[in-house]
Formats: structure tokens, sequence, C-alpha cells
């Protein structure tokens, strides 16, 4: 693994998990963390369960004890460290989003699917595809039980960047990140959006703001919580703080043509063609109050579906065949719901670190069964291009209306 702070301790949860509550063809084993601090690096290994610490992430590639290279370091060391694993041969797990730009996501596109051929395969961790109410949602909007979908409503909104002394870190340089909450947690909304309704974007109209232009460089900032930065020299924030957006998801008919935009009508399946949904997509850092509010709902002709990641365990679904009955909510701990059954029993909740757990879950039986894991960097690209879209529409206001 590269990389050892809030995904990096995420990640080793799941790696040490996923063998004790799920049976898994193969058996992780946490060999090596790589680090550029090596006595940070070592104490982390120690905490975090790694029987190793290398001090460059090149080391790990070098090392014939070594399957797999999870990257769990900023967008901007991605490209660099996925290309070289793969090309070595080893499998790679790579954190959202994929990097910080639709050609390198392309590069690294092109040599993952080159890498799948030889059987040395890759994932991109939209760890939220692995909730299980989103799981679920997903697996009812394919069972056609909200019919046609006309609305996608999706919003990320988190707090910790609403105290303008909250010191700059590597999340606020664009140089690192890409871009703020956006691609940080925007990024998630874009994936699930996409996976649930099995539509992708096809086009984007943005606003993107900056808030606090300026923060106080180091401080003691732990952890997403940003406690208050020195008062010392700030520097500049180089990332929107909030990005919101329309989109038009591409229409298809269920046999996955395209749509016939013009009058719809019906195809050899009995569901009509239809055009895609429309959505709106909010992803901020200053929802003040909101902690990790990453919410979806989605309306079609036969039901809604209504997800608040803040309440997990439950989802809210509206069918319209039973309209005295308003939203009901799913409490999704059945053991037939999506991966729930490895836990616990009915009732008892499950926590943020299970998509991480579930991940592994996934990704192990794929490569155990020499097949492409999901999501795969070519869904990341598609992400990227959102992302990159976004951007460019933000930048160019040109839809803009003055009022
Ligand atoms: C910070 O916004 C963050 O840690 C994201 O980087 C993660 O991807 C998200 O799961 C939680 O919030």
């Amino acid at each position: 693994m590269v990389g050892y702070s809030f995904m990096g301790a995420v990640h080793s949860h799941a790696w040490r998990t996923a063998p004790r509550f799920f049976d898994l063809p193969l058996a992780p084993k946490l060999t090596a963390l790589a680090g550029r601090n090596a006595a940070a690096a070592q104490a982390a290994a120690a905490k975090l369960g790694w029987d190793s610490v290398e001090s460059d992430w090149r080391r790990l590639i070098e090392r014939d004890d070594i399957d797999l290279i999870d990257i769990c370091s900023p967008g901007n060391t991605h490209a660099e460290i996925a290309i070289a694993a793969l090309e070595a041969g080893k499998h790679v797990l790579c954190e959202k989003p994929l990097t910080n730009s639709v050609a390198e996501a392309e590069k690294m596109t092109a040599v993952a699917s080159s890498a799948a051929e030889r059987g040395v395969y890759s994932m991109c961790g939209f760890t939220y595809r692995r909730t299980p109410a989103l799981a679920l949602a997903k697996r009812m909007v394919d069972e056609g039980r909200l019919g046609d979908l006309r609305h996608v409503r999706a919003q990320y909104l988190q707090d910790w960047l609403s105290d303008a002394d909250a010191p700059l870190t590597w999340r606020l340089d664009k140089a690192k990140s890409g871009s703020g909450s956006l691609g940080d947690i925007g990024a998630h909304s874009i994936d699930a959006a996409q996976w649930i309704t099995g539509s992708n974007i096809t086009g984007v109209s943005a606003l993107m703001e900056t808030f606090v232009k300026e923060r106080p460089i180091g401080g003691d900032f732990v952890g997403l919580g940003g406690h208050r930065g020195a008062d010392g020299p700030r520097g500049p924030v180089t990332v929107d703080d909030a990005a919101i957006f329309t989109a038009r998801f591409g229409g298809k008919t269920p046999d996955g043509g395209d749509p016939a935009i013009a009058g719809g009508g019906t195809t050899a399946v009995g569901r009509s063609t239809y055009g895609g949904p429309i959505g709106v997509f909010e992803a901020t850092r200053f929802a003040l109050g909101r902690k990790n509010a990453m919410r979806l709902e989605l309306n079609g002709t036969l039901g809604s579906l209504a997800f608040d990641f803040e309440d997990m365990n439950s989802l809210s679904f509206y069918d319209a065949s039973d309209e005295d009955a308003g939203f009901r909510r799913i409490i999704v701990t059945e053991p037939s719901h999506p991966y729930v059954g490895n836990w616990w029993p009915t009732g008892h909740g499950l926590g943020y670190e299970h998509g991480f757990t579930h991940q592994v879950v996934d990704l192990v039986n794929a490569i155990a069964e020499d097949r492409q894991p999901e999501p795969s960097f070519s869904d990341a690209l598609q992400v990227q291009k959102v992302l990159a879209a976004v951007e460019a529409s933000a930048e160019a206001e040109s839809r803009w209306q003055k009022v």
C-alpha cells in the first residue's frame, strides 16, 4: 500500500477484515507499506498491521513477494504508480478520483486494458457502490421497480472547511488534488449516479465557487475535522470549495441501444425507449452541519428511491402502485440485501468502513476468477471526463444568463 493517512487506515482495515467475514479464494497479506517519511511510515505500519516498510513506492514494484499495489496517496501520484505497477505485472487498486486529468486517465486506462489481457487487473475505489443500500438501489432500478428514470438528484455535503481558518492541506492544492469538492466528493456522486442508472452523463452546465481564497499554512490540521490553523502566513486555495451542475444522461433502450429520441416507441422487450434522465448535482465542503451527507434521489415513472449516507443503513422507496403508502423506509440489513448476510443479524447496521471491506471482497474474487473488477479504470475515465466537462463549463460560464 502507498500512503497511510485516512484512506490508508480504512483500506488496511478492509484488507485485514475481509477474509475474516467472507470466504475468499485468495488470502490478502499486508506485506509492505510505502511512505516517504520513514519514522511515520514505520509507526503507521505497526498500527495498521503491515509486515514491512519501504520509503520509496518503487521498491514495492520491484519486490516479487507483492502481487497487488493499493494506491492511497493523493491524485497527482496515481498515474505514475499505477502504470509502473501494471507494467510490472502487479494488480492495482487505485483510490478515487482515478487521476487529475483526462489525458492521464486515458493513458492509465490504455495500460490497464492491455494488462487485463495478461490477467493483471485494476479497479478504482468508488466504494459507495458497495454500501448495501446503494447496491440495493441499483438492483431495484435494474429490476424496473422505478420504470423509466426522469430525475437524478445527487448531493455530497460536508462542512469541514466552513471554518475559514482550517489550514491549507493537499486537498486544497490543485497540483495535488486536481480539484476540490468536485473531484474529491462530487466524483463519488457521478460514479454512483451513472452506475445505478446504467446511463453515462453526456453533457453538463456548471458553477463552481471558492469562498475562502487563502488559508493558514501548516497549523495543527488533524484529519478532516481540521482544527483551527496557526495564525501565521496564509497560502492560496487553488481549488473549488463547492461545485454545482446540471447534467443530461444518455438514454438507452433496455437492450442497451441508443434511444429513439424523436418520439420513443417500444423495443422488442416492450419497454419504451426514452431520452435519459436529467440530473442536478451538488458537492460542497461548506454545508454547515452536514458531515458526510452523500445523498441520491431517483424519480422514475413507477417509483422513486432516496438515500442519505448519514442514515446509511436505510433506503427510502416510493412505489406509485401503492400511492397511499408514501415513501417507505427499507432497513437494508436483511440477509437477502447485498453484502449484509456476512455481517450481523437484521437491524444491526453497518458503517463507512464496510464499503471498503466489500471492495476488497469483490476485487479478490474478480482476480481469483480471472475477470475484470468493477469499477474499472475505463469506468473511472468516464467520471474523469465529467469532472473535466464541469470545470470547462464553470470556467466558460457560457450558459450563464445575468439577471
Ligand atoms: C474527504 O472529503 C473524504 O475523505 C473523501 O476524500 C472520501 O473519498 C470520502 O469517502 C469521505 O470524505
